[in-house]
């Protein structure tokens, strides 16, 4: 690596996850993901690196070549961890992001050690990226990263995408120290948000905290100009397809529907165990629903499978506990020997297995209480090749923009969730597959290659693959 590299993405994780062998030697796994599937043909057509931590504490594995890919790992101590990841990124700046669904916590020292790893980030990057490289910042837990590159290569050409919302200027004038954390996304030549708003919000908090002068889509900044636009990022949809299609995943889905009662629709639920999921709440709604005897246990059947996510972080083990509880209860009010209405599963499951779930669903419950995005969505259109399968949709996702022709429902308010899971349950054939067949034909033509090339495009920087 004599001259550097020419494309390097920064992410908190690498694409890999680090396995040992029998021989105490370290091995590579790809993991699995959207964005690792995007970004890595590109970043290998290019001979480009990858900057970002290993996940394991006190990792002092050096750089590796993996599938013609740079990784540069940017090692993390079990403190760093505690104040920077738990801390900052995932107690403070994840909850203020969401529209504080739960107090965000402020400490000094999680801002310092915030502070100090995103230097480690930029320093790492600098030292690898080429005389004029484009580099490609990642999320949240970064914001600081690009000002932070710049001062240190002001030659390179720095985007930056935010995976989760962007909150509104009253939300975000709370942090502490937010001017330096806006000063940091100004580094980059591009700011990519999910949404359009989640720009707005950031160019008005330009003029609010530094006095500048935003423009329709841009601002100027110590004589550059910073472009802030939404690139709603999507899934590998020919990845789906390709499972969907397999006859292994049909038989599957078969399987499922005949363990969990031949003839009971299935409503599913897939996400992160995460407080903005509103999990609870869609729980909650399908409780009520059985205890009004709008549905019952012999004709619905409720599937929520949870991820293990963040679990050192104490509002994720109080909200394990709170929605174990009430499945729970649930269950054991309206359960009967061998059938139970609610299956909860903390428990994360292969590509393979969600889409053989999605396969078998009658009603998609995505219903979280604010997301970026949110992928499952799409997985789950795009895994339907049947044109079947309702969905049940929260306007606070990212995807209620693309993908209106779901059941969208207001989280909040339990009420409406329940009137939004009934619809979707009595919507005729024809209904469903009208819609359905509208919302794949949006996610087939906006995959997450179309939303890497529309960013890197956007930043002008030329994608070989
Ligand atoms: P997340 O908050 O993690 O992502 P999401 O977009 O739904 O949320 O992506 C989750 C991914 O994990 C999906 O690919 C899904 O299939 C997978 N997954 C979920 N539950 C699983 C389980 N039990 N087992 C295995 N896999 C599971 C953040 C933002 C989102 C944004 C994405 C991408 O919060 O708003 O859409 O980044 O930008």
């Amino acid at each position: 690596m004599a001259d550097g590299y020419s494309f390097v993405v920064v992410a908190n994780r690498l694409p890999v996850d680090r396995t040992t062998d029998e021989h105490g030697e370290a091995q590579w796994t790809r993991s699995p993901g959207g964005l690792v599937s995007a970004l890595e043909p590109i970043v290998r057509a290019s001979g480009g690196a990858w900057v970002g931590w290993t996940g394991a504490p006190d990792d002092d594995t050096g750089p590796a070549a993996v599938d013609g890919i740079q990784l540069q790992p940017v090692p993390l101590s079990s403190e760093d961890i505690d104040r920077y990841y738990e801390g900052q990124s995932n107690s403070t700046i994840w909850p203020l992001f969401h529209d504080l669904v739960e107090p965000p916590v402020h400490k000094r020292e999680w801002r310092q050690a915030y502070e100090a790893v995103n230097r480690r980030f930029a320093e790492a990057t600098a030292a690898v990226a080429a005389e004029g490289a484009a580099v490609w910042v990642h999320d949240y837990q970064l914001l600081l990263v690009p000002a932070m590159l710049r001062a240190l290569r002001p030659d390179l050409r720095i985007g930056f995408f935010l995976h989760i919302p962007f909150p509104p200027v009253e939300l975000f004038m709370q942090l502490p120290r937010r001017a330096e954390l806006l000063r940091g996304l100004l580094g980059a030549d591009l700011v990519g948000f999910q949404r359009p708003l989640a720009a707005q919000n950031f160019l008005q908090l330009t003029a609010r905290i530094l006095g500048l002068s935003p423009q329709e889509d841009s601002v100027v900044y110590e004589d550059r100009t910073v472009v802030a636009r939404a690139f709603p990022i999507s899934i590998d949809v020919a990845e789906i397809d390709r499972i969907a299609a397999s006859p292994g995943a049909q038989r599957e889905a078969d399987r499922l529907r005949a363990e969990l009662g031949g003839d009971r629709r299935l409503l599913l639920g897939v996400d992160r165990l995460d407080y903005t999921k509103g999990i609870e709440q869609r729980v909650e709604a399908f409780g009520e629903l059985l205890a009004e005897e709008a549905v019952s246990n012999d004709e619905v059947v409720l599937v929520q499978v949870a991820t293990p996510s963040r679990m050192r972080v104490a509002q994720y083990q109080q909200l394990r506990e709170r929605v174990e509880r009430e499945v729970g209860r649930i269950n054991g009010e309206h359960g009967a020997v061998g059938k139970v209405p609610v299956h909860y599963l903390f428990q994360s499951r292969s590509r393979e297995e969600l889409v053989a779930l999605y396969l078998a669903t009658d009603v998609m419950l995505v219903t979280p209480l604010r997301d970026g995005m949110n992928l499952v969505a799409k997985e789950f259109v795009a895994a339907r090749r049947d044109e079947l399968g309702a969905m049940v949709l929260s306007e606070f996702t990212g995807a209620a923009a693309e993908l209106d022709d779901a059941f969208l429902v207001n989280p909040h308010d339990v009420e409406d969730l329940k009137r939004a899971m009934v619809a979707a349950l009595d919507a005729s054939p024809d209904d469903r597959t009208a819609r359905m067949r509208r919302m794949r034909a949006h996610v087939q033509a906006h995959d997450v290659d179309h939303w890497a090339r529309e960013f890197l495009d956007a930043l002008g920087v030329p994608v070989h693959t």
